[in-house]
């Protein structure tokens, strides 16, 4: 039998201010590119609009309202032995539009209270800096990341809260999902390279001269935030978040072998080969020219990036593809990116390929690559729920599908993997990121809201909730 997990493994869950908060305009907060996206549906795409429609719904505007029921959220969270919670910090909350010099106070002072709430509770935060919610006044401004004043921006915002909870936060992560950047869709949620753009997300004009320049700002913000925190704040650990997909080749056919290569340096180690070894891959340039993109690096980028590096990998794992060059075969959905269906796995009802057996193989590809501590940030079953007449919810299908994935986890453990911290994805339900549905729901406490925009906000704990309870008392060992 596979060895546990080490003492001290931070189990948890996690969350984003975009998807979770809701509160958009309350207490002098901003607009986020989020706010201005609509609901949709797994078959009808979420649109963007740059202004905003009367009687359209907008979902991450209240999202779960955890600015209203941090309280109530957080006890549960102790309740289930939660050791870390992650969660993000929305940039509008502190800096309205991103570019005022001081921050507004009353956004700080929400997070303080949070941050108390949790440390009177034991639970250590993992704070997301920048997750999925740039200023619209960005986009607006400068195209979002592909603007250069943004790298200004952004650290005038980490200076800010860095200063503020250094007594109260140690763990940080410098960008959500940073490589969504390196994929069409990610302009809208990561790079906001999206100005003047309004309609379906699908619609969004693929711009990888935008992205990529986009991206190399991010890096160089995340490496100047870093290197700022070391300097200033020993205490802290800074991290990189990367959406890690295991892409297999479809056939032992030479062509898909290389293939699924090539897309894995592409979606997966690009970034993180940037943000944990301190320099671009010797394959970057290969894809700058296949992309048709030019870098506009200024002097000092390449030492910041050298200086700048993380001390924890931290990665998001949902699913796995396949990668063929065998145009005829059958398409499947996924997180991001999307690739070829594996005949072996089985999918959720969003056609995301459950693989827990990848996730072993992920840990065990980037601990060899990285070797420095893991932390798997986001991991989960979205799925449909049903609320019995008494009010439980027996989701049997999420506690199978996280079993067989911290199973994994332990083999991975017993591999060698330093994994310090798991904390599954959307702990309490909340807005899905890629269909800005309700439906889509991942939690082990069940929130009454639903896609129309209605429901009461009332929390319920699911069969899940009591099971992971049990998983964190035993460390790992009890997953019955
Ligand atoms: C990741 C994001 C999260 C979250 C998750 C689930 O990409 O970091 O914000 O939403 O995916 O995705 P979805 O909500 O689309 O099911």
């Amino acid at each position: 039998m596979a060895a546990g997990f080490p003492e001290g493994f931070l189990w948890g869950g996690a969350t984003a201010a975009n998807q979770f908060e809701g509160a958009w305009d309350v207490d002098g907060k901003g607009a986020s590119v989020s706010d201005h996206c609509t609901n949709g549906t797994h078959t009808s795409p979420k649109r963007v609009t740059i202004g905003f429609e009367e009687g359209t719904l907008y979902p991450s505007r209240e999202a779960t309202d955890f600015y209203h029921h941090y309280k109530e959220d957080i006890a549960l969270y102790a309740e289930m032995g939660f050791k870390v919670f992650r969660l993000s910090i929305n940039w509008t909350r502190i800096f309205p539009t991103g570019m005022e010099s001081e921050p507004n106070e009353a956004g700080l002072a929400f997070y303080d209270r949070v941050f108390d709430e949790l440390r009177a509770h034991d639970i250590e935060p993992l704070v997301t800096i920048s997750h999925y919610e740039m200023p619209y006044a960005l986009v607006e401004k400068c195209n979002g990341w592909e603007g250069r004043e943004c790298i200004e921006y952004y650290l005038n915002y980490c200076r800010a809260i860095f200063e503020r909870y250094q007594d109260k936060v140690t763990y940080w992560l410098t960008f959500n999902e940073i490589n969504a950047g390196t994929q069409p869709f990610g302009a809208v949620l990561s790079t906001g390279t999206i100005k003047g753009f309004e309609g379906s997300i699908f619609d969004i004009p693929n711009n990888p001269q935008a992205r990529f320049q986009a991206l190399h700002h991010q890096f160089v913000a995340s490496a100047l935030a870093v290197k700022y925190a070391h300097e200033h704040y020993p205490q802290f650990k800074m991290g990189c978040m990367i959406a890690f997909s295991a892409q297999y080749p479809y056939s032992c056919n030479p062509a898909d072998v290389l293939s699924a290569q090539y897309e894995m340096d592409i979606m997966d180690w690009y970034c993180g080969d940037v943000q944990v070894r301190g320099a671009y891959p010797y394959f970057a340039q290969r894809i700058w020219d296949e992309q048709g993109v030019k870098i506009a690096m200024e002097p000092g980028d390449i030492e910041a990036l050298a200086e700048g590096t993380v001390d924890f990998y931290t990665f998001s794992y949902y699913m796995s593809t396949a990668v063929s060059t065998d145009p005829s075969l059958a398409g499947i959905e996924g997180n991001l990116i999307g690739g070829v269906k594996n005949p072996y796995l089985e999918s959720s009802d969003w056609g995301w390929q459950i693989d827990p057996e990848g996730l072993r193989w992920s840990l065990n590809e980037i601990y060899a690559r990285y070797q420095i501590p893991l932390m798997v940030v986001e991991n989960g079953l979205g799925a449909f729920d049903k609320v019995e007449e008494d009010g439980s919810i027996h989701d049997s299908y999420r506690i199978d599908y996280l079993r067989r994935h911290i199973e994994c986890m332990r083999d991975a453990v017993a591999d060698g993997v330093d994994l310090i911290g798991y904390t599954p994805w959307g702990c309490t339900d909340l807005v899905s990121a890629s269909t800005g549905e309700m439906a889509k729901r991942y939690g082990f406490v069940f929130v009454d809201k639903y896609d129309d925009g209605t429901g009461t906000l009332a929390r319920s704990r699911k069969d899940s909730f009591y099971w992971y309870k049990k998983v964190i008392e035993s460390n790992g060992a009890d997953l019955a």
